[in-house]
This record gives structure tokens, sequence and C-alpha cells, in this order.
């Protein structure tokens, strides 16, 4: 069956048939009419139990905090959900400020963990039928994601054509650079703008946003193979730290300075963006991941002389955080959606192909690719992929 067939057959209401107490039985999705409302996935049944992730001790160190279950009860979703076979979730480096209970200080272990996901709907509740159904593909921005089932609210859920990481990758890191350089950026055509971690999942957006703008984009990175990469997404001066040093190149190949730095590394990278401000520059913090992995997650800056700089050059710093712009989100990724159609939207995306043991593959390949990002050597967005296509899409 085609996924239009599929999304041409009207809402089949279905209820859950539920195993003993405590068993968790291969789930058939029977019409009992007596339990939660779901749908069916044309002929595949879901099982009664999946593979997830939970944060157990709150460690900004993933593999201290998280432990794999390996047989997690399949959530059921409620009445306005969305339940969610994951083909790929995505890593993220905020993924280990989660772990650490930097979010919520408050929060109660254990919980779940994981920010993004793009599957296939396999089932959904009654009001939620209203706007998706049963093998569509979404992707979403949700908690909980690192699991082969997680129920998502369908609100946080977007129809994509096909469940590929390339929309996944639209969804945060996209959006992230999307969003802040149109709404703190105020970006002109012919303005220099810095990216830092520039070949990463959200920087290699915020340099192909950049140069639509219009503007002159220097990328920061760690070496040659992501400087290509920049290069081939029309970064104008992929600067590869590793090789040559950022603070000199930048005093003597921009004098006047830049005008925006989206800035997500922190740190002494901070310090020397801050010298590299232009008059009325405006850094934005995106992140500072040089600092994650410590025990405060801050790395230090020289604070101190911040406040004489900015007002030297009537510079700004602005902090973005994406779950503070959402009313801007709809917009951003329709837009980015539409340039990807066009082909005018690099996604990279990086499996974990080059990794030392292989492609992330099964949820298990988390860890992995949590510590492929904080060892600097992954090219574009990381996802894991976590289950082969469902049947029904492989026919497409
Ligand atoms: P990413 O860029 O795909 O991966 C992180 C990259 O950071 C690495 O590949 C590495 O690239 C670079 N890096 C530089 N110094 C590092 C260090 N000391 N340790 C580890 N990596 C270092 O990751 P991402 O998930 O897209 O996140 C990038 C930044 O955006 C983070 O600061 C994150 O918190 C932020 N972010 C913010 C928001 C928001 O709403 N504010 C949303 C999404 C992401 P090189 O080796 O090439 O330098
Ligand atoms: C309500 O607003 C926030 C914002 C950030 C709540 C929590 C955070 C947070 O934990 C983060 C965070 C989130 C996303 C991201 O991309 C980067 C960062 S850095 C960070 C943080 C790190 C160390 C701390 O001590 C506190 C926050």
């Amino acid at each position: 069956m085609s996924s239009s067939s599929l999304r041409r057959t009207g809402p089949r209401v279905f209820s859950v048939l539920r195993g003993a107490a405590g068993v968790a039985p291969r789930r058939r999705i029977v019409d009992l009419s007596y339990s939660a409302h779901f749908m069916d996935f044309h002929g595949s049944s879901i099982p009664g139990s999946m593979k997830k992730l939970l944060v157990t001790r709150l460690s900004h160190d993933f593999r201290e905090a998280v432990v794999l279950q390996a047989a997690a009860p399949v959530p059921t979703p409620g009445d306005g959900d969305l339940l969610v076979r994951n083909r790929f979730v995505g890593i993220n480096a905020s993924d280990i400020n989660y772990s650490a209970g930097r979010y919520d200080p408050s929060v109660k272990l254990p919980f779940d963990v994981g920010f993004e996901g793009v599957g296939e709907v396999v089932g959904l509740g009654l009001s939620a039928s209203a706007h998706h159904t049963v093998g569509e593909a979404v992707a979403y921005f949700s908690d909980g994601a690192f699991a082969e089932y997680t129920v998502v609210p369908s609100k946080k859920a977007v129809s994509v054509p096909a469940a590929k990481p390339e929309f996944l990758s639209l969804l945060l890191s996209g959006a992230t650079a999307y969003v802040a350089l149109k709404r703190l950026g105020d970006l002109a055509p012919g303005d220099t703008v810095l990216v830092t971690a520039a070949a990463g999942g959200t920087g290699q957006f915020a340099v192909q946003f950049a140069k639509r703008a219009g503007c002159h984009v220097i990328g920061t990175c760690s070496s040659d193979e992501k400087a290509g990469f920049l290069k081939t997404i029309g970064c104008d001066r992929p600067i590869n730290y590793v090789a040559e040093d950022l603070g000199q190149t930048l005093r003597r190949e921009y004098p006047s300075g830049v005008d925006v730095v989206y800035e997500s590394v922190g740190g002494a990278v901070f310090d020397v963006a801050v010298n590299a401000l232009a008059n009325k520059g405006r850094l934005i913090v995106i992140g500072f991941i040089s600092g994650y992995r410590s025990l405060s997650g801050i790395p230090s800056i020289r604070g101190g002389t911040l406040p004489v700089k900015l007002l030297q050059k009537s510079a700004s710093v602005r902090g973005f955080f994406l779950p503070h712009f959402l009313h801007d989100y709809q917009d951003a990724l329709g837009s980015m959606m539409e340039m990807l159609a066009r082909g005018k939207l690099v996604c990279e995306v990086d499996r974990g192909e080059m990794a030392p043991e292989g492609s992330f593959v099964g949820l298990e390949s988390v860890f992995r690719a949590v510590e492929h990002m904080y060892a600097g050597k992954n090219l574009g967005k990381v996802v894991v992929e976590v289950a082969p296509p469902a049947v029904a899409s492989s026919k497409l």
C-alpha cells in the first residue's frame, strides 16, 4: 500500500488489547471498544515492549547518567497524541545538559531523554486523528525521543514527505539558525557574519541563511575536511582553528570587525568573538558547548571587561533559546521545507559512517553518537537510525 492511499483511508478508531498485568505481550490492535482509542497500522502490530533510554542519575557524563531499558512498556497515546515509531532520532549538544538536570533542577528521577525524532505514526488518539493519520511520516521536537516508540502531542508533530533524517535536522538545528538570525541578527546585505562550530548541526544552517541574506560568512571548524564542506555550502572564509589562530586571522583579515556572531562554543572562543565585533556588532549566544562537560556547565570568560568592550563599540550580546520563540516556528519550518524542496538548502547529516565502530544504528548507538559529537568529529547533524523503514513505507 502506498503512503498516499494510506492517507486517503479514513480514520479507523480501534482500541488496544492489553495483556495480563506485568506481562508485555506482542500487542495486536483490535476493536475491543473499551480501552483508550487507537488507530491500527494496516495489519502491522505494535509490540508490548520496546527499548528506551532513561536518565537514572544526574550527570553531564551521558554514559553515567543514562541507562538503556531493554523492555520498557510501549506507551499509549492520549486523546490528542500520536504514537510515533521512531526511524531516526537527533543528537543535540544539550542532551548532556538535560541528563545533568540543568533544564529543570527540580526534575525527579528517572526521566526520559532525547529532544527530536522522525518516524511513522502507528497509533493516535481520537482528537489527534483530525490532523494526522496512521502511516503518515512526521518529525517532532518533543521530550523522550530516545526510544523505539514515543508519544508525541499532535501539535508538536509536523507532517513530512518521508521519515528521512534531513527533515529531522530542520526541527531544532535548522529552526534555531533561522529564527535566531531573523529575530536577533538584524542582518543586512554586505554584513560580515562569523559562525562558530559552523560545520555542525545548527552551524551549517546559520552559514547558509547568512549567505542567503547577502552576507560575507566566516565559519570556524576543527579540520580541513570540515573546511572543505563549508566551502561547498557557500562559506566565504572557513577557518580551521587547529591549523590557524582564530584571533590572529580575524584581526588580520577583518580589521574593521564582524557585524554578527552566531556563537555556540563559549569560553575562549566567546572572548575572541567579542574582541572581533565591529561597531554596533551583535553577538548571539546560541550555546557554550566548551563548558557543558564541566560540573557547572559554564565555561569561564573575561566577563569583567565585557561592559567596556560593548560600550566602546556600541555592540550587544544577545541570548537565544529556541523554545522562547515558538511563535516564529511555523514560518521557519515552512520556509526551510520549501528551500529544501527546491534544492536550495543542504541538510548535511552525520550517521556515523566514519565513526570508529561504524554507523549509529540502534538505540544503543546514542551513547557513541554523543561521544562522536563531543570529540568534535561530526560533520553535519548527528542522527541515530533507530529502526529500519516500516514495511508499508518501504513499498512506496
Ligand atoms: P554540533 O554543532 O553538531 O556539534 C558540536 C560541535 O561543536 C562539534 O562538532 C565541534 O565542532 C564544536 N566544538 C567546539 N568546541 C568544542 C568543545 N570544546 N567540545 C565539543 N565540541 C566543540 O552540535 P549542535 O547540537 O548543533 O549544537 C551546537 C551549539 O548550538 C551548542 O552550543 C548547542 O547548545 C547550541 N544550540 C542552541 C540552541 C538554542 O536554542 N539556543 C538550539 C540548538 C543548539 P568543531 O570541532 O568543528 O569546532
Ligand atoms: C528556561 O531556559 C533554559 C535555557 C537553557 C533552561 C535550561 C537551559 C539549559 O539547561 C542549557 C541549554 C539549553 C539548550 C542549549 O542548546 C544550550 C544550553 S546551555 C544550558 C545550561 C548550561 C549550564 C547551566 O548551568 C545552565 C544552563
